[in-house]
């Protein structure tokens, strides 16, 4: 067995645009629908969906059936929580609510196996290493991880620069509705002026060496690629479930 290689970092770091589908309804059924649909990654979401390691192993051998990128999105960036993620298979894990160049390379190293982090060695125990079946995954695994940071708040914004220039981090990636809602606009989350900041922080992020990545609306995906966003997440299972329920209804 081999080390598998995370064709998803391998895009961003090209800057080639990644458009990706969050799966929030922690279902295998929707996660093979979205791994066939075409999409260039599916990210589960462990943080406002239930962060449950067991679901999310299944998800993610489901969209490796489907040849389909995936992420995971941490509920937390704690060194326990990112060893399960990485130990269920995870290779592309974004971390909300990072506020400092400190807390970004703190992430980047519980990422990394020894001599580069401090990584706990799971061994025969995870799917990450096919279960003992890949002798040299503590070798390889460390080149294959690709650490996403999320900035989604003042605070955020104000340590941009010393976050995306952190030494590991592929990708600053912005959070619409928390940044919104922090910034005063949680109820007006399509407002100009939240936007306008958005794009100056995609400039800051790409400045710092680093690329940058929002969640987004249709109306706005192109003009974020313009603003120069590599990954961009157009959307979630549960809102396009809600979103064909309700056109269905009586
Ligand atoms: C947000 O908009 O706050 C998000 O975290 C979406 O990615
Ligand atoms: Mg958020």
């Amino acid at each position: 067995m081999k080390t598998k290689i995370n064709r998803l970092k391998e895009a961003i770091l090209a800057g080639r645009v990644q458009k990706g589908m969050f799966l929030t309804l922690g279902s295998d059924t929707v996660t093979e629908i979205a791994g066939h649909a075409g999409f260039d990654f599916c990210l589960i979401d462990g943080e406002h969906a239930p962060y449950d390691p067991v679901q999310m192993r299944r998800q993610l051998s489901v969209l490796d059936a489907c040849g389909t990128p995936s992420a995971v999105r941490v509920p937390v960036g704690e060194d326990w929580v990112l060893k399960q993620v990485l130990d269920i298979g995870a290779q592309t894990i974004m971390v909300p609510m990072v506020e400092s160049g400190a807390q970004a390379d703190a992430i980047v190293a519980a990422c990394r196996y020894p001599p580069d982090g401090h990584r706990g060695v799971g061994g025969a125990t995870m799917r990450a290493g096919g279960y003992g079946a890949n002798p040299i995954y503590p070798a390889e695994a460390n080149a294959q991880i690709s650490p996403i940071l999320q900035v989604e708040s003042a605070a955020g914004l104000a340590a941009i620069d010393e976050i995306a220039g952190t030494d590991g981090i592929d990708c600053v990636f912005i959070g619409p509705a928390d940044l919104g809602a922090d910034l005063g606009f949680r109820d007006a989350l399509d407002d100009q002026a939240l936007w306008d900041q958005i794009t100056d922080a995609m400039g800051r992020i790409r400045a710092a060496g680093c690329a940058a990545g929002v969640f987004v609306p249709p109306h706005r995906q192109e003009a974020m690629i313009e603003a120069g966003a590599t990954v961009l997440s157009v959307g979630s299972d549960a809102a396009i479930v809600t979103r064909a329920m309700a056109d269905a209804a009586p």
